[in-house]
């Protein structure tokens, strides 16, 4: 075990602790509590969202951590996310305004465009159909950047960067950007490791962040036979020899990979024994057995795709093309 401190800078010096608190699913009524425990407990990073629903219970407990002098605002990283009916460049300042007034805070450390699929403005989430699912266009998405870079020029933000971007997408943006993202925030784990955008985004700068980095065990609407990345016997026999969770080996692999890890926990001796995992010091033969567990395998799916429309089309098949191992269908077609 070492005591290394697992921080990451950004393509603009800004420095990041690599391991943080998500927050997406965390039930309102549950997620200030969370936070609440994993600040006090030593994590200075919080992964929110504005679509996540929870933004304004987050705010609380952080302006009680702050009034009770447990951190300051500074010691923080606080990122947040644009929603998919905010994409004209008009309106990145203004949703970046609410979630602000919802978080109780000046600015945020990171803002990310969350998907670069636009839905017409007004639509909630409980509402979306397939007709609402307007898609990726460069335009748009070149626009609502426009938009990202107006709310680092206010200091709304200290950094900007995006989330489920293919190589194809980055490079389209890349091109209208004056300001080069400084993260793109993707699923990944041992399962869905995502080596060629990563080492596309590192030959850019753009530091790599893996949302479900545990497989996301907390999410309802799960695949039929979707692997359960925290029982794999690969991941076991590491911990069971280390005498630490899974979770835990789950998230060193990322650390070790160089990627910032956001697991989400609203369980106080998760979120502890998980902010305990930056102890673990992993070795040579053990990442080489977790990095052959890669089969392309997305726990995220179906998520903003038209009927009709593939996976493949949809995430540019920028990874991979390897078996997928739950659906006999590798085009894994919405049905
Ligand atoms: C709907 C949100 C998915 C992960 O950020």
């Amino acid at each position: 075990m070492s005591e290394k401190a697992w921080n990451t800078k950004l393509n603009n010096d800004v420095t990041v602790p690599s391991f943080g608190l998500g927050t997406w699913l965390s039930e309102p009524g549950k997620v200030g509590a969370a936070v609440d425990v994993a600040i006090r407990y030593g994590y200075r990073h919080v992964d929110c969202a504005h679509i996540y629903g929870n933004e304004a219970e987050v705010g609380v407990a952080l302006q009680n951590l702050f009034k009770e002098g447990i951190v300051k605002r500074e010691d923080l990283f606080i990122t947040s996310k644009l929603w998919n009916t905010e994409h004209s460049q008009a309106d990145v300042i203004p949703a970046l305004q609410v979630t602000l007034k919802n978080l109780q805070l000046d600015y945020v450390d990171l803002y990310l465009i969350h998907w670069p699929q636009d839905l017409p403005r007004g639509v909630t989430f409980a509402e979306m159909k397939d007709e609402h699912y307007l898609g990726y266009s460069e335009e748009k998405i070149a626009d609502t950047w426009k938009g990202m870079e107006d709310a680092v020029a206010k200091g709304l933000t200290k950094s900007i960067g995006i989330s489920n971007f293919t190589i194809k997408k980055i490079e389209n943006l890349l091109k209208a950007a004056k300001i080069v993202p400084a993260v793109n925030q993707i699923e990944s784990h041992p399962y869905l490791q995502q080596s060629k955008l990563k080492e596309y985004m590192d030959s850019k700068g753009i530091t790599f962040e893996a949302y479900s980095p545990l497989g996301t065990p907390g999410r309802v609407a799960k695949g039929e036979n979707e692997p359960y990345l925290m029982d794999d016997p690969v991941v076991k026999e590491i911990a069971d020899k280390r005498k630490c969770t899974t979770a835990q080996i789950l998230i060193s692999f990322a650390l070790h990979r160089g990627v910032i890890v956001i697991p989400k926990s609203v369980t106080p001796e998760r979120i502890k024994s998980n902010y305990d995992a930056q102890k673990i010091t992993l070795d040579d033969d053990e990442m080489k057995k977790l990095y052959s567990l890669e089969q392309n395998f997305r726990y995220l799916r179906f998520f903003m795709m038209k009927t009709g429309q593939t996976e493949a089309d949809f995430w540019d098949a920028d990874y991979d093309e390897k078996v997928v191992i739950d659906a006999p269908d590798s085009k894994r077609q919405k049905s």
